[in-house]
């Protein structure tokens, strides 16, 4: 079985080697493969998304979903840009040394644990949603590549962000417990791959980056539902925009992350 731990420096070349069991283990084996098995079916053309924003090759879709009054929207958006890799993409969103630098929805993130060189365990505070309450979250994330069955494509890369509970972050009234299940799924496509002898000698410009990112928030308290849906209606598009702007950013100059 091949398992690719995540590396500690976006410089490093990556390695192959096994990560030790740990106490979520066996939860995050079973949100990654629910993921990988459903977040990557083409189900736009089934009437069950609703289309809330695109932009150039992005597309983000919601569901409408309210439990008790509650808005649950999931949320699900594809995109495509050039020149990054999935490997890169991933890493940028996983990796808590830069995210305030694309970041905009953050009061705070405070990473509580290292629980393996592939997940971390973080405490959030969101930027406050007048005139709700302020909403925290507290999740496990995790890393990953999945090799594809042909030698001559780059690995897909997944990024899952799952809520969980941790000693060090008790709920602490008035900020109200928001829940999610996050993924970012990255697939990269080669152009004109026929042209190189190896994958190494790929350019840039010749990378595509399919992405698919998937949101289910449980807000864990009211909230006014038209407040809710606007905030998501412009926070998502945004962030993807934003941050995948900040990936080709930061890599133009860089070796590409294979
Ligand atoms: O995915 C994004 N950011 C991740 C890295 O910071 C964290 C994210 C997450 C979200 C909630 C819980 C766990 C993990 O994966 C970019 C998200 C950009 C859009 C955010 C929209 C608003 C998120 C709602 C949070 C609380 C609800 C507030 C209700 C008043």
């Amino acid at each position: 079985e091949r398992r690719v731990a995540a590396f500690e420096s976006l410089t490093k070349i990556p390695e192959l080697k096994p990560v030790p069991r740990h106490r979520l283990s066996d939860e995050i084996e079973k949100i990654v493969q629910e993921h990988l098995k459903f977040d990557l079916v083409d189900d736009f053309n089934s009437n069950i998304w609703e289309l809330l924003a695109a932009d150039g090759e992005m597309k983000v879709y919601r569901r409408e979903l309210e439990e008790n009054g509650i808005v649950l929207d999931p949320l699900k958006a594809v995109h495509s840009v050039k020149g990054v890799t999935g490997h890169e993409v991933c890493k940028y969103f996983w990796d808590p040394a830069v995210r305030m630098e694309w970041e905009g929805t953050l009061d705070s993130s405070r990473m509580l644990e290292a629980l393996s060189d592939d997940t971390l365990i973080f405490n959030q505070v969101h930027k406050r949603v007048w005139p709700a309450a302020q909403r925290d979250t507290c999740f496990w994330s995790h890393i990953r590549s999945v090799s594809k069955e042909n030698k001559n494509d780059l690995d897909d890369w997944i990024v899952v962000n799952y809520s969980t509970t941790h000693d060090s972050a008790p709920i602490k009234e008035p900020m109200i417990r928001a829940w999610a299940n996050v993924a970012l799924i990255c697939s990269t496509i080669i152009l004109n791959r026929d042209k190189y002898a190896d994958l190494s000698s790929v350019p840039r410009e010749n990378l595509v980056c399919k992405i698919t990112y998937v949101a289910q928030v449980n807000p864990g308290g009211w909230a006014p539902a038209n407040v809710l849906r606007a905030v998501y209606k412009r926070e998502y598009p945004k962030f993807l925009k934003r941050f995948t702007q900040y990936v080709m950013d930061k890599t133009k100059k860089l070796p590409i992350l294979l």
